[in-house]
Order: structure tokens, then C-alpha cells, then sequence
């Protein structure tokens, strides 16, 4: 069903400072930075940019308001960061979704969305996960990997 893991989601309150300490103190390169109005986030995908490497990536989240999903998440931690999704990546994301609410998994969506990189997109309820948010990743047809 899935390929294997795209990346690890970490809220954070403050994208430069998040960035600052990843890169400078834990050794990550920036591979990718965007904004996503529709999910309210400001991002930036981590790795070692070792094309020759199948690595999952870091994802740092910052919300772009209170209100949104980040924000919220944010809030409900008492303003700390924190791993807040697990993301795998799938070949055919309409067919993986087919299958996942065939046996019982709530999504999030009625269709997938755009995600990081002109990624589609889904989730899976944290309650039909045992408690983690599950994102599913198409990679662009461009994409790298
Ligand atoms: C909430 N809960 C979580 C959770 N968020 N559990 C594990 N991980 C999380 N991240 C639990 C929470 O503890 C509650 O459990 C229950 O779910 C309802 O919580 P809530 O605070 O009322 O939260 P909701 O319902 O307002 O929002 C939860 C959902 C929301 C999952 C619906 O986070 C969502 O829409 N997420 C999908 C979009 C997203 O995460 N976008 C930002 C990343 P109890 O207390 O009832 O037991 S954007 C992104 O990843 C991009 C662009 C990309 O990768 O390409």
C-alpha cells in the first residue's frame, strides 16, 4: 500500500528559529521552502539533498494564523513544537484512498488536495489510526524522487 515514509511532520511556533536549529545545530540542509494558504502552514522540507539516498525528510510546520490546523495544534500543546503528523508516500493516491476507506479508515477529504511541491494530498483520522495523524503523499509527476 505505501512506499515507504515521505516525511516527519514537526509543528513549530517559529519557522527561522525551527530552521536555525536543524540546520546549525543538528546538520540538515534546507531542500525546499513554500507556503500553503489552504492548509495555513509555512514550511520547509529538511534532508541531506543526497539525491542517491532514498531518506524521508523533515517537515517543519508553522501556522500562518492562529486559527489554523498548526496553530491549533500549537495551542492545544501549550505553544511548544512537536512531531504533529507521520506522512507516507503512495504511488496512486486515489487507489490507496479507495482502499483504506473500503476497510474502515475515516479520511479527512472527499478528494484529495495540493500539498508540498504540487504533492496530492490526504489524511487519515488520528481516531481510526491509533492516534497519529497519517498523511498520504503522491509526489508531483516532476518531483525527484
Ligand atoms: C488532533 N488530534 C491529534 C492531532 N490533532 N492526534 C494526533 N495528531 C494530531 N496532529 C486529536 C486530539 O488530541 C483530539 O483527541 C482529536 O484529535 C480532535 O482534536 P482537535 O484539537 O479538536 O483537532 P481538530 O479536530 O480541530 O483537528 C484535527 C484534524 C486536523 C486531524 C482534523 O489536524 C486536520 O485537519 N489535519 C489535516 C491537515 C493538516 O494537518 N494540515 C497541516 C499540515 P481527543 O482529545 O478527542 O481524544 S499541511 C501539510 O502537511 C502539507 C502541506 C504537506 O505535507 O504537503
Amino acid at each position: 500500500l505505501f512506499v515507504c515514509i515521505d516525511h516527519v511532520g514537526l509543528a513549530v511556533p517559529n519557522l527561522d528559529e525551527a530552521i536555525k536549529l536543524h540546520t546549525e545545530v543538528f546538520g540538515w540542509r534546507v531542500l525546499h521552502r513554500e507556503s500553503n494558504e489552504e492548509q495555513g502552514v509555512e514550511e520547509a522540507m529538511l534532508g541531506t539533498g543526497d539525491q542517491h539516498v532514498e531518506n524521508a525528510q523533515i517537515q517543519l510546520l508553522a501556522p500562518l494564523s492562529e486559527n489554523s490546523t498548526i496553530g491549533k495544534w500549537l495551542a492545544k500543546n501549550g505553544g511548544r513544537g512537536g512531531i504533529q503528523q507521520l506522512a507516507y508516500r503512495v504511488r496512486d493516491i486515489d487507489a490507496v484512498c479507495a482502499t483504506l476507506r473500503e476497510r474502515g479508515v475515516t479520511l479527512l477529504y472527499d478528494e484529495p488536495k495540493i500539498g508540498t511541491g504540487g504533492s496530492r494530498i490526504q489524511f487519515a483520522h488520528p481516531k481510526s489510526t491509533g492516534g497519529v495523524l497519517l498523511e498520504l503523499v503522491e509526489p508531483a509527476a516532476s518531483a525527484s524522487h
